[in-house]
């Protein structure tokens, strides 16, 4: 495993999301066939949905940056497969750098809830909730997520039974609507 990058003191705006993406340790790139299942329709198979860049801190914490291009499959906007985290404790922190989400995030139990993310804002993600980002606007939605080393990734779950609501545009804006899959 690579050794964890010596970080400086930085500051990270939508203006210069390059210098981040020039220091990541891991890039992601999820396009419509990585995603077969997680739409209702399927994707053509190389349209980019979204890509992450992920930056290892040297001490307790990781960060990942998330740019997720706008788009619909069908009439339901782009989103991330969404997980849990494999460790119990571990809880995130996301902040909204540009662009126009919503944050859905499902406890273990079943418990639902929908946040819009806007430049400048930010989420808390407690430890046991799923969490999936989607994007709702017109231009790239970028997110500064931050997560402690140990938290993992259990995608297995959502891939299977998916979210409890869907996020699809109808006359135009965005409806939250439950899933019919689910
Ligand atoms: C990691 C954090 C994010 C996501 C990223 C992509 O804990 O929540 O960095 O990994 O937004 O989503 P996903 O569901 O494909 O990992
Ligand atoms: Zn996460």
């Amino acid at each position: 495993m690579a050794e964890p990058s010596l970080l400086e003191p930085f500051r990270l705006r939508k203006e210069d999301v390059h210098t981040f993406i020039s220091n990541s340790d891991n890039h992601i790139m999820r396009k419509g066939k990585d995603m077969i299942g997680f739409f209702q329709e399927d994707a053509d198979p190389d349209r980019l949905i979204y890509e992450v860049f992920e930056i290892r801190g040297p001490h307790s914490t990781d960060m990942g940056l998330t740019i997720m291009k706008p788009g619909k499959i069908g009439r339901e906007y782009h989103m991330t497969k969404g997980h849990f985290h494999e460790s119990e404790s571990a809880d995130e922190y996301y902040f909204c750098l540009s662009g126009k989400g919503i944050i859905v995030m499902q406890s273990a139990e079943g418990e639902i809830r929908h946040l819009p993310m806007n430049e400048g804002g930010g989420v808390y993600v407690p430890s046991g909730w799923a969490h999936r980002t989607i994007n709702i606007g017109d231009d790239d939605f970028m997110l500064l997520a931050i997560f402690p080393k140990d938290a993992g990734h259990d995608y297995g779950t959502i891939e299977e039974k998916g979210f409890r609501i869907v996020v699809m545009e109808v006359d135009g804006q965005f409806a939250v609507m439950d899933n019919p899959s689910f």
